[in-house]
């Protein structure tokens, strides 16, 4: 990645026909902010729920999958990471918004520093619940099993599973559901002291962790309920920008 230029990271956008002004304010960001930069990373739930790659059948996916790919067109590259809403996203849609896929997480050059990106849930160690369900739904027996539905009944279920969702997190302590900061040190430690950038905690900030002794920036995307926003690095740092 050269260090020319500068890149935009995006997270927890929840697109979906239900709301239409994130869409209004996603499809702006891709024709006035994103075209100027070398590279744009999206990092997980770009969709409110995505229940396997026929959902691009839907008009409304179809649609934000064909923005995208406007930005290749124009010499932009376009970097997607599985979110916990979104984590089925496959090849067709990959393929259909020009996106490559990255792991989570996954260590980059960005602009001439050591970035680790991420969704973050992986980071949200205390809410056992929660992670238990993620090794469950993270297993590609559990997958394969899943997208083996009928698309009627993995919408139905993403449903269910949506309502049991908000019910558990009202009954979750806000610091629960917050990254855990060993955790977080954790992977610091384990990828060199980088700098991190992850979404999903919908608690926009940049901190500062001090791990062995290194200094190490963690920037948190903003979700794009009402407004939204983006963080954009170039060769002299990070800075974070508000959508509205
Ligand atoms: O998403 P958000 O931010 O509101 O909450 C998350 C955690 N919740 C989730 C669930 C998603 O919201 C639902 C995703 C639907 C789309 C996926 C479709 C494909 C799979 C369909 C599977 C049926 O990720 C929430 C966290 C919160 O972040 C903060 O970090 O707390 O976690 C939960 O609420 C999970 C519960 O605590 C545990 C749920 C156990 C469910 C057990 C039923 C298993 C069903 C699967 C098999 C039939
Ligand atoms: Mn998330």
């Amino acid at each position: 990645m050269s260090a020319a230029g500068h890149s935009l990271f995006i997270a927890d956008l929840h697109l979906s026909p239900a709301l239409p002004r994130a869409t209004a304010l996603f499809k702006q960001f891709l024709r006035d902010a994103a075209p100027q930069a070398a590279a744009l990373y999206i990092l997980g739930d770009l969709f409110e729920a995505w229940v396997g790659d026929d959902d691009l059948d839907l008009p409304f996916h179809l649609d934000i999958a064909q923005a995208l790919a406007e930005l290749p067109r124009q010499g932009v590259r376009v970097y997607l990471m599985h979110g916990n809403r979104d984590f089925l996203l496959g090849e067709r849609f990959l393929h259909a918004a020009g996106a490559s896929l990255l792991n989570d997480p996954q260590l980059l050059d960005i602009h001439g520093r050591p970035t680790l990106l991420s969704h973050g849930d992986a980071f949200c160690t205390d809410d056992h619940r929660y992670q238990a369900f993620r090794r469950q739904v993270r297993e590609p027996a559990w997958q394969a099993a899943f997208l083996a539905k009928p698309y009627a009944e993995r919408r139905q279920m993403a449903q269910a599973l949506r309502e049991q969702s908000e019910q558990e997190k009202a009954g979750k302590a806000m610091a629960i559901m917050d990254v855990n900061t060993e955790a977080v040190a954790t992977a610091l430690r384990a990828h060199g002291y980088p700098r991190l950038i992850h979404g999903h905690t919908h608690r926009p900030a940049r901190h500062v962790h001090e791990v062995d002794g290194q200094r190490c920036e963690r920037w948190v995307l903003p979700d794009w309920y009402e407004g939204g926003g983006y963080v954009r690095c170039d060769a002299a740092g990070c800075a974070a920008f508000t959508l509205d």
